[in-house]
This record gives C-alpha cells, sequence and structure tokens, in this order.
C-alpha cells in the first residue's frame, strides 16, 4: 500500500522548497518508494488535522493503519531495515539524526525565528531586536563550528550516507539559503553534495510542483 504523505493545501513563496514534507519525500525518493500526497488547509486548522498532528503542522504520514508525525520519527520509521538506517550503524545514524533536531535546529531554529521578527519588526515596528538576532547567530555559528570541523575529512556524517544525513542537510539548508555557511566550507560542500542527489532533486521538483499547482487551483477558484 502506498504511503501518504501530507503536507498544506497552498502557502506563500516564502516558505516553499523548506516545508519538511521535503524531507519526508527525500528518504521515499530515496528508496523508491511510491507515495501519495494529500494536503491539510493552511488556515483555518482543521479538527482533522489536529487529530492527526497535535500541534496543527505538517508534515503527517499514514502508511497503512499507522498515522505518524515529528519528522524525526518519520524518517526513523521509513528507514527501518533499509541502507538509511543499517542495523550495524543503527546507534550512530540515529545519534546523528537527532543532533540534527536537538542540537542544530534547535538553535538555527532560533535564530531563524529571531530573524524574522526582525524582518517583520522592519517593516511594521516597533523597533528590531538586533542583539537578539546577534546572540542567537553566535550561538548557531558555534554548533556550526562543531560541526564544519567533524565534516573537514567525511563526505557523510555516519559512515556512509544514511538518513541521518538526510536528516541534517535539510536542517543545514536554511542557514544556506540565508549565506551563514559561507564561512564553513565543508558544510557548504556537504550540503551542495546531498542536494546534488538525483533523489533530492526529484523530492525538490515534486515539492516545488505541489505549490504551483495550488497556486493555480487557488487562482481558479478566486477568478
Ligand atoms: N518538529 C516538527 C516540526 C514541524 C513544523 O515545524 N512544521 C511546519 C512546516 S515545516 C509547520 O507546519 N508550521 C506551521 C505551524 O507551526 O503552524 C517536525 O519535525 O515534524
Amino acid at each position: 500500500m502506498s504511503i501518504v504523505v501530507y503536507t498544506y493545501d497552498w502557502l506563500p513563496e516564502f516558505p516553499r522548497g523548506f516545508v519538511r514534507d521535503l524531507r519526508v519525500r527525500w528518504v521515499l525518493e530515496e528508496l523508491g518508494r511510491p507515495y501519495e500526497v494529500a494536503t491539510v488547509p493552511l488556515s483555518p486548522k482543521s479538527d482533522a488535522h489536529r487529530v492527526m498532528q497535535p500541534f496543527g503542522q505538517v508534515p503527517v504520514i499514514r502508511d497503512g493503519e499507522l498515522t505518524l508525525f515529528e519528522t524525526g520519527a518519520i524518517l526513523l520509521h521509513l528507514a527501518e531495515d533499509t541502507l538509511l538506517l543499517p542495523s550495524n550503524r543503527r546507534a550512530e545514524v540515529t545519534q546523528w539524526l537527532i543532533a540534527a533536531l536537538n542540537s542544530v535546529e534547535m538553535v538555527s531554529g532560533a535564530w531563524m525565528s529571531m530573524m524574522l521578527a526582525a524582518r517583520i519588526s522592519e517593516a511594521f515596528g516597533p523597533p528590531s531586536t538586533p542583539e537578539a538576532v546577534e546572540f542567537a547567530r553566535r550561538n548557531m555559528h558555534a554548533r556550526l563550528g562543531a560541526l564544519e570541523r567533524r565534516m573537514r575529512d567525511r563526505d557523510w556524517i555516519a559512515g556512509a550516507f544514511s538518513v541521518a544525513d538526510i536528516m541534517m542537510v535539510d536542517v543545514l539548508r536554511i542557514p544556506r539559503a540565508e549565506a551563514q555557511l559561507n564561512d564553513h566550507p565543508a558544510l557548504a560542500d556537504y550540503v551542495a553534495r546531498a542536494t546534488a542527489r538525483p533523489a533530492f532533486c526529484k523530492a525538490m521538483a515534486d515539492h516545488m510542483a505541489h505549490w504551483q499547482a495550488a497556486d493555480a487551483t487557488r487562482e481558479a477558484a478566486s477568478a
């Protein structure tokens, strides 16, 4: 039975390409597993959505009888018993997948939300909070520096390419898009290497096509 990946029915331009259904699509492409995409309304959030994802977020997957949210749990579930989570490297790969979420994304996410707050306040007032953004940025770079040192002498984070690389690289894509990897060349190369993979390219093309189709549906509805 094919897996169903839930994402939003539509989103404005700026988060497209970074919505976390991308990491789920990427794993499925790496594994060559077919999947369907279903949508939940962005606004207002529906009760049916909150039953599947208590925080009203995406992605969610349905795999047979199982409904699962949290991309960490989804990636581990999908990678189980595959080359993306081999039993002889299971502990190490899991360690790095969790490091992506809990040590890197935790600080890059905090920095990102301050950046967004500062950008919004620049546009609409009250005054922005540059010191707070700078504090979060330094915090993130301390973590990125440690990761940079590890990636200087290896291609992938935990031995051969694994589900931990999918998680880590997807977390690093936002700092890279905001030019935060310019002083971390090993990390920039790592992201470039991973995102050159055919599975990533296919996942990204399908992810963006979804948003283009959503624009067309919206335009047709408002015509
Ligand atoms: N920890 C969650 C985070 C999910 C998340 O932040 N989803 C975003 C899209 S990438 C979302 O739905 N944001 C809208 C909201 O929080 O209302 C995971 O990894 O699945």
